[in-house]
């Protein structure tokens, strides 16, 4: 990265790890008259609450390149309102064939066999496979953990910590040498706090070295909490983050998307943290759903040549959508509209 100084701009240059080339990605310009550095898909939602014949709503979902398309672990409710999580795929990221039935896991025993509810995924692929984190209930919600290579058969891991905690988010590669995540801590309700913190692993199932990452900022958009949203991408100024924060309004919360940039050795240590949000419940579909004024990243498509980004957002907890942008618009974005961390 480097600053220069009688412009103030900086210069950023992108690193994904993996070398992802997605020439074919889900994109749109810009539209004319848009300055700010994220734009709608014009055909939001991407995907409807009723793809799946069977579902009240598709949202907060994983999306990943595989096998020349794409693939994705979605979160379905169904019509008992229980929530599942459903494998699909995709020739272009914006059709979708999601399957009627849940996703069977591979459990690592008889203990963590019980379903009651699985959501909010996230996808990171590590070494030679994908990584799935989402939240697992046992004995309320925690991070649970698999690993397929087929997007067929899931290897169900331990989960990552004790209930309760929510946000699960790998990064893309090992940290030194471990496994590294971060988490949201919560409660067993809608949880009226949360800060992301870090943890690490040499193996996927002891977790230590916890660090405090992200913490909330009184009388703004992060006020009441702050999670974790797609796996960061690695840019040669830090991890880029895309995350939700939270406010309480009068008539509940309301959940945006910013971005923050971490330190790439030491990612609990926050380089920038953008004081604006980029993204905040304004659409009607955004704003008018199953649970209203909400705007929840997940799922992040990055093509390292053109560093287009495509981030998957769940609108109002009943539809999947899209924003477009370029990696270093964001960095520089959250560079020039830092806060003091
Ligand atoms: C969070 C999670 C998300 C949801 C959000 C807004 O606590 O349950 O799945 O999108 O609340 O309802």
């Amino acid at each position: 990265m480097t600053v220069d100084a009688p412009t103030g701009i900086v210069e950023v240059s992108v690193e994904v790890s993996g070398g992802t080339d997605l020439p074919d990605m889900p994109w749109e310009d810009r539209p004319p008259g848009e300055s700010r550095p994220l734009w709608r898909y014009s055909g939001n939602p991407v995907i409807p609450r009723d793809l799946l014949a069977g579902s009240n709503s598709v949202f907060n979902s994983a999306v990943v390149p595989f096998g020349g398309g794409y693939a994705g672990v979605f979160r379905c409710d169904d019509r008992t309102r229980t929530m599942q999580l459903h494998r699909g795929f995709s020739d272009d990221g914006l059709t979708w064939v999601i399957d009627a039935d849940p996703i069977e896991l591979d459990p690592p025993d008889a203990e963590l066999a019980r379903v009651v509810y699985r959501y909010d995924p996230r996808i990171a692929f590590i070494g030679d496979r994908f990584y799935l984190t989402w939240c697992n209930w046992y004995h309320g919600p925690t991070i649970g953990v698999a690993w397929t290579r087929d997007f067929e058969h899931f290897q169900q891991l331990e989960n990552a910590f004790l209930p309760f905690n929510r946000n699960g988010v790998l990064f893309p590669k090992r940290v030194g040498d471990r496994f590294a995540m971060l988490s949201r801590p919560s409660d067993a309700g809608h949880t009226p706090f949360g800060d992301v913190f870090y943890s690490e692993s040499p193996d996927l199932t002891f977790w230590g070295r916890h660090r405090h990452v992200l913490g909330t900022i009184a009388n703004s958009w992060q006020s009441t909490k702050v999670g974790a949203g797609p796996v960061p991408l690695e840019t040669t100024a830090g991890w880029l983050l895309v995350y939700h924060g939270v406010l309480t309004s009068c008539n509940g919360f309301v959940y945006s998307l910013g971005t923050a940039l971490l330190d790439r050795e030491r990612p609990w240590i926050v380089v920038a943290r953008s004081a604006e949000y980029l993204l905040s419940p304004q659409e009607q579909y955004e704003c008018v759903g199953d649970v209203p004024n909400v705007v929840f990243p997940t799922s992040m498509l990055c093509d390292s040549t053109s560093r287009r980004l495509a981030i998957y957002y769940g609108a109002a907890d009943t539809t999947t959508a899209l924003a477009f942008g370029y990696v270093d618009e964001l960095v520089r974005f959250t560079i020039e509209h830092s806060i003091t961390p």
